[in-house]
This record gives C-alpha cells, structure tokens and sequence, in this order.
C-alpha cells in the first residue's frame, strides 16, 4: 500500500532540490545542466508544486532557442564546471553559430513533448498563465519549433521528421539503433574522456564503441555549422517516438491557439497528417507495432522498442487497440507487471540493466498511462499507475529500474522520475 501523502513529500524534496534557479537540472551529478524533453516532463509534475516555476521551466529552455527554430537538448549552466558534463560547451560550440550574448546549447534536438508540457502547465494556473502572458509568449516560439522540425527534417520524404543522432531520440542506446549506428566509425575512446561513468556503473550505460559512435556524429554535425542537409548525417531515421510527440503536441497547440484566439485549424490538419503518415510508413500490422524507418538504407529497423507503442498517445490514432494488444501481450507484459520494460522481454537483444535496452523509464511509463486513458484502457492504465509509483518509490526515484526485479539503476534523485510521480499522483490526465 502506498502512502501516498509521504511519496508526494519525498517527490516533491527531489523535484525542488534539482531546482537551480530558472530550470531544474534532471541529477545533480549526472546531468548538471537543463536538457531539453526532460525540462517538459518536470514542468508537468513541477506544475502541481509551483505554476510559476513550471512556467519558468518552459520560458528558460524556449529562451535558448536557436533562430533557426530548433530547440537545443542541452542548454549549459555557465557556473557548473566545464569538467562536470561530457560532451560540455566548448565541444558543441554553439557561439560560432549563434554568436555571443547567447546561452551555450548543444546542436542536437530531442523529442518535442513541450507543447504537450505547455498547454499542461498553464491548465494548472490559467489565471497566474493568463496574466503573465505565458501562453501567447510560448506560442509563437513552439510553433516555430514545430516548423523547424517538419522544414529542415524531413528528410525521407515521407512528412515524417528525421531524428540525426541516437541522443535525438532520448532513447540513447536502443538497440533499435544498432543497425544505422554500426556504419559509424567510432572516435577511439582515447581522444575524448567520458563523464557518465563517475556516477554510474559501466554494466548500466552505453558501451564504449557506442559512445565513440555518438561523438563522431555530434563531431560531423558541429563541423558542418549543424547544418540540415542529408549528406551532412550518416545517421537519418524517422522514429515512432519524436513524431508521435510531433502529433500530440501538435494537438495541444491547437488547443493553446484556441485558448489564445489564433486558428488551430492548420494544428489540427498536422495532427490528421502526421497520424496517416506514421501508419502508412512506421506501422508494422503484423507486429501490431511502430518501428523506425532508416533513410539512408530505405529499411525499417527492428521492432522491439517500446517507442513501437508510445503512439498510444496520439489522439485519434487509427491502431490504438493493436498497439495496446502489443503493450499487454508477451513481449511487454503491461497489463500484468504495469511496468513497461524500454526491450521486447523475449528479444535476445533485451537487457535489464542496461540504460534504454531494458530498464522501466518513468517518463515513457506515463506517457503509455496517458495513451492508454486516451484510448479508454482504463483498467491497464491504472495498473500502469499503480506500479510506476510503487516502483518510484522503492527505488527512491532513480532515473530507471530493472522491470523483472523492480531494482533501481542509474542517477539517484532524478527530476522526472520524482515530476511523473507528483502528475500521477495528482491523477490528472489534461
Ligand atoms: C540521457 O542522455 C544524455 C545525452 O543527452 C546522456 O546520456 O548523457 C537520456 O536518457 C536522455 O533521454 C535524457 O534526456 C538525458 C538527461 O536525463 O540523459
């Protein structure tokens, strides 16, 4: 039985404590900087705590926002140590493309769920959002995000957008990436010092081929003035994950535009576009799953991600019950376990400790909870519920557990770990 009272405390404590002023770092240790869909899912939870600082949140991530439309993944803390982040500032050298004055940022983008975040938020405190202007502010800025994404991504031609680099999908070491990502020529570990591995264990984070892998393509986009051209990445996919978050937030923006008085019209049109174009060229019916499509090599890639199921959270989507007979079918055993494994369980490619082959993330966990309330599985969500906050709490809000042995791994006192917590308590779903 939980108590629900205490966890909301103890949540609270952590989302609180990784506060730092304008945005919350996701750990201390780990990621001492703002990172881009984390910030979303921790205005979502921080929204029940404090309006103004989930406001805050949002204003402070869109505020490093490059004129090109992108919203950077990473943006830096000027006062943490160069040392404490690998690959920090002076890697991704974001003044030699935006010039000085601007906040440091990486180049790289992640999954947009800030106008999902956005629209949350202001439901939390209409008349502290309405009287700050918050919403007509970040409307003009989300949608310009949106146009960079649909612009300068889509480079398979499907009207579905490319993600360039494995940390785009903020699934960094899916083993749905293993096909495209063993062309790259890894930098030998040598020239470059990682980071990660002085707070985590080596056995539960990307291996070091892999990492080489990542920065030489971070290394070739930098070295490109991050320019979008498909002949500037050797890694181009269209993954389930980023656009199905394209099409919700794209139905929270029609929302805020109505909200705000502008036309939703053409944000509903993207939602209708985006859903037809991911079945047409993502949906796998015999797996009753979303895979990534691979743009350089014309293939889908394996299935066995759970990103295959998070278009759940699509509203209208035309294969809603196939995904949810895949979710609680054997290969993610949500309706028994609640706990959504990031790996197929049956997949020999699966494995439970390691970062996204495996574990439970909580932020994809509510993600599948909302997509499954959305699509009227009320009884699976609420299993889904019920076991992301009893595994949050035994495992004191680590940033991933072990779905066989509920076993937390990774960053101690994560942000959206704690942020998910708060939001399901609240068991709010708009
Ligand atoms: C992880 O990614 C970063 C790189 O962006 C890393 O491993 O250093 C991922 O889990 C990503 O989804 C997340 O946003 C980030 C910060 O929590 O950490």
């Amino acid at each position: 039985m939980i108590d629900q009272v205490s966890l909301r405390a103890k949540a609270s404590r952590v989302l609180l404590g990784n506060w730092r002023g304008q945005s919350t770092v996701p750990a201390g240790g780990l990621y001492p900087h703002q990172w881009s869909w984390d910030s979303a899912f921790i205005a979502v939870g921080l929204r029940h705590l404090s309006a103004l600082r989930a406001q805050r949140e949002l204003e402070s991530l869109f505020g490093a926002q490059w004129p090109d439309g992108r919203v950077p993944h990473i943006v830096f803390d000027p006062v943490t140590p160069p040392e404490a982040y690998f690959p920090g500032a002076d890697f991704w050298r974001s003044a030699e493309v935006l010039g000085a004055g601007r906040p440091a940022t990486s180049g790289l983008i992640q999954p947009p769920v800030h106008a999902l975040a956005a629209w949350q938020t202001f439901r939390a405190d209409p008349d502290l959002a309405r009287r700050r202007g918050f919403l007509p502010r970040l409307y003009p800025r989300l949608v310009a995000w949106h146009r960079y994404l649909i612009e300068r991504r889509c480079f398979g031609g499907h009207g579905l957008v490319s993600i360039v680099h494995p940390w785009e999908s903020g699934m960094d070491n899916s083993p749905a990436w293993d096909a495209p990502l063993s062309r790259i020529n890894p930098v030998p570990a040598g020239e470059f010092q990682r980071r990660d591995l002085d707070h985590a264990a080596a056995a539960e984070r990307p291996t070091a081929a892999d990492y080489g892998r990542y920065v030489r393509l971070a290394a070739t986009y930098r070295d490109h003035g991050y320019a979008d051209s498909l002949a500037v990445h050797a890694f181009a996919v269209e993954d389930p994950l980023t656009n199905a978050l394209l099409a919700a937030s794209e139905s929270a923006l029609a929302d805020i535009a109505a909200e705000i008085g502008a036309d939703p019209a053409a944000h509903r049109a993207a939602v209708a576009e985006l859903s037809a174009a991911m079945v047409d060229v993502l949906f796998d019916e015999g797996e009753g799953t979303f895979r990534s499509f691979d743009v350089h090599s014309g293939q889908s890639l394996g299935g066995g991600s759970v990103a295959g199921i998070v278009p759940l959270v699509v509203p209208g989507l035309s294969v809603a019950d196939a995904l949810v007979k895949t979710a609680v079918g054997r290969r993610f055993r949500i309706g028994e376990t609640g706990l959504p494994p990031s790996f197929d369980l049956t997949d020999e490619l699966f494995d439970a400790n390691r970062y996204w082959r495996g574990p439970v993330w909580f932020n994809i966990g509510w993600l599948i909870w909302r997509g499954l309330l959305l699509h009227a599985a009320h009884d699976i969500a609420d299993t889904v519920r019920h076991a992301l906050l009893s595994a949050a709490d035994t495992a004191g809000f680590r940033e991933y557990v072990n779905p066989i042995t509920g076993q937390g791994l990774g960053a101690r006192d994560f942000s959206w770990t704690a942020a998910v917590t708060v939001d399901l308590l609240a068991g709010a779903t708009r």
